[in-house]
């Protein structure tokens, strides 16, 4: 049987990782994300989609294809989750699990930041792990996975 696929997706601006905002965001790029995403995919016995956009729409079309084609979503929609109303109703219309991800545990920065829409949407939330968040999702979406299949 084929690996499930788990699909990546990345919002606005993520492609700058490793570029400004250290103490932030820390100090890898998106391709060392993608890889640290990559590898832990191959341990679970999984497959990923790992992708990135700045564009509302886009993301939407990504998460509306999913319907098909996808196992299981992980999103850190960057600045969007605090904003998009339209991004929270294309997952609450998915009936595959959702774990949203952040790097930055943003209940302990601007106010503007503590809350996300997409939370309304998501199975889970990891904040404030770093790249770790995303290895954490993985492990945990492959687990949801292996409990549907029994
Ligand atoms: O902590 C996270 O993962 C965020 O989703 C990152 C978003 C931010 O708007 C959310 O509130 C929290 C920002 C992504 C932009 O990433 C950059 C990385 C390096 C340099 C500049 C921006």
């Amino acid at each position: 049987m084929a690996a499930p696929l788990i699909l990546v997706l990345n919002g606005p601006n993520l492609n700058l990782l490793g570029t400004r905002e250290p103490a932030v965001y820390g100090t890898g790029t998106l391709d060392d994300l993608e890889t640290l995403c990559a590898e832990t995919a191959e341990g679970l016995g999984v497959s990923i989609d790992f992708r990135q956009s700045n564009h509302e729409g886009e993301l939407i079309t990504w998460i509306q294809e999913a319907r098909a084609s996808a196992a299981g979503l992980i999103i850190n929609p960057a600045g969007y989750s605090h904003t998009s109303i339209a991004l929270m109703d294309a997952l609450a219309a998915l009936d595959i699990p959702v774990i949203e991800v952040h790097l930055s545990n943003i209940h302990k920065r601007e106010p503007f930041r503590q809350h996300s829409y997409v939370s309304h949407a998501a199975t889970g939330v990891i904040c404030g792990l770093g790249f770790a968040g995303y290895r954490l999702a993985l492990i945990a979406l492959s687990d949801i996975l292996e409990e549907e299949d029994q």
